[in-house]
């Protein structure tokens, strides 16, 4: 009984996981590398950052409010978008850095 609960469990995980997917968004010359993306909720986007300085990827939106703090090049930080709506994601270094992420249901 045990381990038929177990593998149920991780049955259900996985199945979870297939549909949820992974999008990367560089930040290159003070831009994000798009303007606008559509994702489902329950994807993870990462943020890369490709300049030679600091960028720091963060939203007030109330579908998801999240502030990735500042990092340098070459690292990125994932965030999981789970509830549906717009999200407008801004750079607090950088004011004209502008991204609206759609998430659908
Ligand atoms: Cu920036």
């Amino acid at each position: 009984m045990f381990f038929r609960n177990l593998f149920g469990c991780l049955l259900f995980a996985i199945a979870a996981n297939a549909s949820a997917a992974e999008f990367k968004v560089d930040q290159k010359d003070k831009q994000f590398s798009v303007s606008h993306l559509k994702i489902k909720a329950g994807d993870t986007v990462n943020f890369v950052n490709g300049d030679p300085f600091f960028h720091n990827v963060f939203s007030l939106s109330d579908a998801k409010t999240f502030d990735l703090g500042s990092y340098p090049q070459g690292q990125g930080r994932a965030i999981t978008f789970n509830n549906p709506g717009v999200v407008e994601v801004e750079c607090a270094i950088h004011s004209q850095m502008k991204l609206v992420i759609e998430v659908t249901k």
